[in-house]
Parts: C-alpha cells; sequence; structure tokens
C-alpha cells in the first residue's frame, strides 16, 4: 500500500531533478556564455593598422635646455590608420620613460596600461597599441622637463 505512494514520489523527484538540470543549462546559454563572449570586438584594421606613428626621442633630450626631445611633442594618431604608437630613443648614452602624467593615466580595454614598463635604453624602443580613443599627457621620469602629448582619434574608416 505504501509502495505506490513511494514510487510516485521517486518520480517527482526524477522531474523536479530534470527540470534543474535543464535550467541550469540554459542559464549557461542564455547568461553565462554571453558574458564570456562579452569581451570588446575590435575591428581588424584597429588591431592590424597600416601605418605606424612614431615618435623619436632625440639625442640630448635630457638636457633642460634643449628645446626638442619628444619629436614631434604632440602627435595625432587615428584608430584604424595609424593607431600602433613606437617610442624610438635614438640617445647614444640616455635612457627616457613614456610615462604619463598624474591625471593622464590610461588603460586600453585592449593593450592594457600605458606607459613605458621602465627605462627605455639608448637604442630602444616602446610601443603602444591603442584601440580606443585617448588623450595622453605624459612626460619622462628622470627628466620631467621632457613632456609630450598623444592624441587617438576615430580614423575616417572607423568613426
Ligand atoms: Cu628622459
Amino acid at each position: 500500500m505504501s509502495l505506490p505512494t513511494s514510487s510516485h514520489a521517486y518520480g517527482i523527484g526524477l522531474i523536479a531533478v530534470m527540470v534543474g538540470a535543464a535550467m541550469g543549462v540554459s542559464y549557461y546559454q542564455l547568461y553565462f556564455i554571453p558574458e564570456l563572449n562579452a569581451k570588446p570586438i575590435i575591428p581588424d584594421k584597429i588591431l592590424h593598422p597600416g601605418d605606424i606613428t612614431t615618435i623619436i626621442i632625440v639625442p640630448g633630450a635630457e638636457n633642460k635646455d634643449q628645446v626638442q626631445n619628444f619629436v614631434p611633442k604632440k602627435i595625432e594618431a587615428q584608430l584604424g590608420v595609424n593607431n600602433l604608437v613606437v617610442w624610438k630613443n635614438t640617445s647614444p648614452d640616455t635612457g627616457h620613460t613614456v610615462t604619463p602624467d598624474a591625471g593622464s593615466e590610461f588603460k586600453d580595454q585592449y593593450s592594457g596600461q600605458f606607459g613605458s614598463p621602465g627605462i627605455i635604453k639608448p637604442g630602444q624602443k616602446y610601443q603602444f597599441l591603442f584601440t580606443q580613443e585617448a588623450v595622453i599627457k605624459y612626460h619622462c621620469d628622470p627628466h620631467p622637463w621632457m613632456r609630450g602629448e598623444i592624441d587617438v582619434v576615430h580614423g575616417a574608416l572607423t568613426s
């Protein structure tokens, strides 16, 4: 007499498990997977721009009296055109940095924190791929009178 009841309860239990599993699967498909794919989709043109923006750190840049240090001092780069920016230290003997000014710190969605990880030694370079708009004022850490600005703007092809 108690046997049919317990078998019935077993059936309900089984259905509950199946419903629970189905809910788990739909949660996974509706919420978990879209969350994973929510990372920004960056156009190929921005990941692989045709041109490079080059900024030369000229010899003698460490001299306070020398006007030229980052050349050009202010430059604009266009997303999808020349948004890969390279700083070349052409000094024969002095290391420099590319360090954002206080208030100009910038974290790119793709490339992360902007700024040379340390000294750019003579003959070496620092490069950064910008994938979004930015206005950054920067300086050289050991020689803070060396100052520059880079503006990253939407290119004609990506706006
Ligand atoms: Cu310097």
